[in-house]
């Protein structure tokens, strides 16, 4: 069969915010049959224009086709949605936001109804569905017989990557890199801070911000081989002794220039607990576990 005529999978969507309508678009441009759900009619109208055939109620949708994918505001809004639907027999892909232990009661509440369950983190934005060389991905976790079975469809609006049968992997792994982002944008809001009352122009700044932030981005690996091993000082280039005798010169140059240190001052502490538990040889790994206790 050519290429151009195998059946794709039809798919029923429920929510058409930006995330959801970017994926409407994605699944109709490659030729999936989409049945769409909105609680603003508005919303279904418009992807309805493109192709979608666009159900009464979220019930209709799901008794539409067996991949139900729901991608709504919250889990709140996802009990609220699929309150009234027979989910027997479903394929149900969250691709909703939310904690690992909300994903693992979804998980449980929907097998109890008859679905299958997978649980998914976009690790994208809107534009960058349906965008194969933009570099968003989705994380997946739950049954790996379902993802399997739908990965060419999951793949269509964005990249996959399946973190296990747990289900609430996927969630945790989307809420570790965003956490780590929102450590990086913490970091470059106090860089821009420091220069903010000075002649430099922070477009001079950025590039160097930047090409900083990847050069060092590689230490991960470094950190995840000393957590793996449990010896902490394996590799170290600069110990914790001497970055926290360093300290005291950010937080003075802070002061100096008018910024409040309350981004880095936590972790400063928390470097400071560390070396007074003896650990000065170590690298800041050992801050995870002041962390993780
Ligand atoms: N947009 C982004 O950049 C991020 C990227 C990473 C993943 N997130 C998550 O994706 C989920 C959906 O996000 P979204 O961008 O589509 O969000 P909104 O544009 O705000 O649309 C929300 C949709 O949810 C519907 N909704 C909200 N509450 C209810 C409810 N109680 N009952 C039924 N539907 C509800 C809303 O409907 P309406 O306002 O149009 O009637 C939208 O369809 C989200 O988890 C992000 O964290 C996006």
């Amino acid at each position: 069969m050519a290429p151009d005529t195998v059946e794709k999978t039809p798919v029923t969507l429920l929510g058409l915010g930006a995330m959801g309508a970017a994926l409407a678009r994605a699944w109709l441009a490659a030729g999936h049959p989409l049945t769409v759900w909105n609680r603003t009619p508005a919303r279904a109208a418009a992807i309805s224009a493109e192709g979608a055939t666009v159900a009464n109620s979220a019930a209709e949708a799901v008794a539409a086709n067996t991949l139900v994918v729901v991608c709504l505001l919250d889990d709140a809004s996802v009990e609220e949605v699929l309150a009234g639907a027979d989910l027997a027999g479903r394929d149900l892909v969250n691709l909703t936001t939310g904690t690992p232990a909300q994903a693992r009661a979804r998980a449980d509440w929907a097998r109890e109804r008859g679905a299958r369950y997978l649980d998914g983190g976009i690790m994208a934005v809107p534009p960058m569905i349906g965008v194969p060389d933009a570099g968003g991905y989705v994380f997946y976790s739950g049954s790996r017989e379902l993802f399997e079975r739908h990965r060419e469809t999951l793949a269509v609006p964005a990249g996959t990557t399946y973190v296990g049968r747990d289900a609430g992997f996927a969630a945790l792994h989307d809420v570790a890199l965003l956490s780590a982002m929102y450590g990086m944008f913490a970091g470059a809001a106090h860089a821009f801070a420091l220069i903010r009352r000075e002649d430099i122009d922070p477009a001079s700044l950025a590039p160097l911000l930047a090409d900083w932030l990847v050069a060092m981005a590689p230490t991960v690996h470094q950190t995840a081989d000393q957590l793996r091993s449990g010896d902490y000082t394996k590799g170290v280039v600069s110990n914790l002794a001497m970055q926290v005798a360093g300290t005291p010169t950010f937080l003075r140059t802070a002061a100096e220039q008018g910024v409040s240190p309350e981004l880095l001052s936590p972790y400063f502490e928390l470097m400071r607990r560390r070396l007074a538990e003896g650990s000065g040889e170590e690298d800041l790994t050992g801050v995870i576990d002041l962390l993780a206790h």
